[in-house]
């Protein structure tokens, strides 16, 4: 006889599994066991076999979805870049505002001169606010330091907010991020000192779980992404890529031929960029928040990212200049609206998709015995509605490895 820490009753569970249909929803009368933070079994409450449970909870009909992965974000900054904001909306570009000293710079100004303490403080209610709407695992990436002490600094905050939340954290150095103004006239010194000191600390100290880079004619050529990404996978780091946001550069196929965790943006990915992630096991992750924020009118092509069947993650992008969004639901909302994903779209993109464009699938992003008991809770009379909904409080409660987190 099963002995459970927490059995939930009479729920309605959207598994989001990817060999199940419509939600992957299993039952309108379902339990959930949970042992160990872990989902030990669940199914029909009909077919519950006997059992012990510490702790058991009637759902009263409400239902159960993967808890909510935000894959990419730069949360950590300081400062911020609302005066660029009103400049933009003047008419100046982000291409030009970058190359006029202001843009990611000016966020790399303001992070170098803010303390630990002060980073921590600025980011962990935007942690919080994630944690809200029912997301258990949020992806942090530096790249304001363009330092090794601060891109250093950036990696022990986003620690920090693992241990401070109940939100597990995935950080990402993105030391390749743009050109720091000391390096402005010699962008390959730059990258020599990424790939032979800040990655290799980096690594050793444990402080990234992956690398990313901004392959762009404002960040970074495709030769110089490509010696970051050698020396991380030489490093045992997996890679990803910021690709294809305001041109193409080929990022797509570099994120492929790397086999990339994922290829993020990918507004300006050709045909043959799609080609080349079918072909490889990258995750194409799309940041509405930034098409919206840069006015941007070329969408992904993802009727092109559907067809070839590459997996669709979507995630907030959450930063002060390109994306000032800290809402995973709005991100939700924004793709379905902008770039006409399917609500169950929305959904899979910030659960199992967002999982797997973290390598986390095997663990997370989808309700199965085996997972972690990362569950959210809606009040809602179908999962569909997360998508549609904005502004409505309807998550009722945010379990992370089984613990309530009461967000
Ligand atoms: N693309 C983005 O959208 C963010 N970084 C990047 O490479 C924007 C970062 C910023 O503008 O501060
Ligand atoms: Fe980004």
């Amino acid at each position: 006889m099963p002995d459970w820490d927490l059995l939930l009753t009479d729920a309605r569970i959207a598994t989001m599994r990817a060999d199940l249909p419509d939600y992957g929803i299993i039952s309108e009368s379902a339990a959930i066991a949970i042992n160990d933070g872990r989902i030990e079994w669940l199914g029909e409450q009909s077919q519950l076999p006997a059992h012990t449970a510490i702790e058991q909870r009637s759902m009263n009909g409400r239902w159960l979805t993967p808890a909510l992965i935000d894959c990419h974000t730069h949360l950590i900054f300081g400062g911020d870049r609302a005066a660029e904001f009103e400049q933009r909306l003047k008419g100046a570009s982000y291409e030009e505002i970058a190359l006029s000293g202001g843009g990611i710079v000016s966020t790399v100004s303001a992070t170098r001169a803010a303390t630990a303490e002060e980073l921590f403080a600025a980011a962990l209610p935007r942690v919080q606010a994630l944690a809200r709407e029912g997301v258990a695992t949020v992806e942090i990436k530096s790249g304001y330091g363009l330092d090794l002490e601060t891109e250093v600094r950036m990696l022990e905050v986003a620690r920090r907010l693992q241990d401070a939340t109940p939100v597990d954290v995935r950080t990402t150095l993105l030391a390749a991020h743009t050109v720091p103004p000391e390096f402005k006239d010699d962008a390959d010194a730059y990258i020599d000192l990424v790939c032979d000191e800040i990655l290799p600390l980096v690594a050793k100290r444990g402080l990234a779980d992956a690398v990313d880079a901004f392959c762009e004619t404002i960040g970074f050529s495709a030769a110089q992404v490509e010696r970051v990404f050698a020396k991380a996978t030489q490093l045992g780091l997996a890679v990803k890529l910021h690709a294809d946001q305001l041109s193409d550069s080929g990022g797509a196929e570099l994120a492929a031929r790397f086999n990339a965790l994922s290829a993020d943006h990918l507004e300006y990915t050709s045909s043959a960029g799609v080609d080349a992630m079918a072909a490889s096991s990258s995750v194409a992750v799309l940041l509405p928040g930034a098409f919206l924020t840069l006015s941007e009118t070329q969408a992904p092509p993802i009727e092109a990212l559907r067809s070839k069947k590459v997996p669709i993650a979507v995630a907030t992008d959450c930063n002060p200049g390109s994306s000032p969004i800290c809402s995973l639901r709005i991100a939700m909302m924004l793709a379905s609206r902008i770039f006409k994903l399917t609500p169950e779209e929305c959904l899979a993109g910030t659960t199992r998709e967002a999982a797997r464009a973290l390598g986390l699938l095997h663990d997370r992003g989808t309700l199965e015995v085996g997972k972690r008991a990362d569950i959210a809770m809606w009040d809602l009379s179908h999962p569909r509605e997360l998508a549609y909904w904005l502004g409505t409080p309807q998550l009722a409660d945010l379990l992370t490895s089984g613990q309530t987190t009461r967000p």
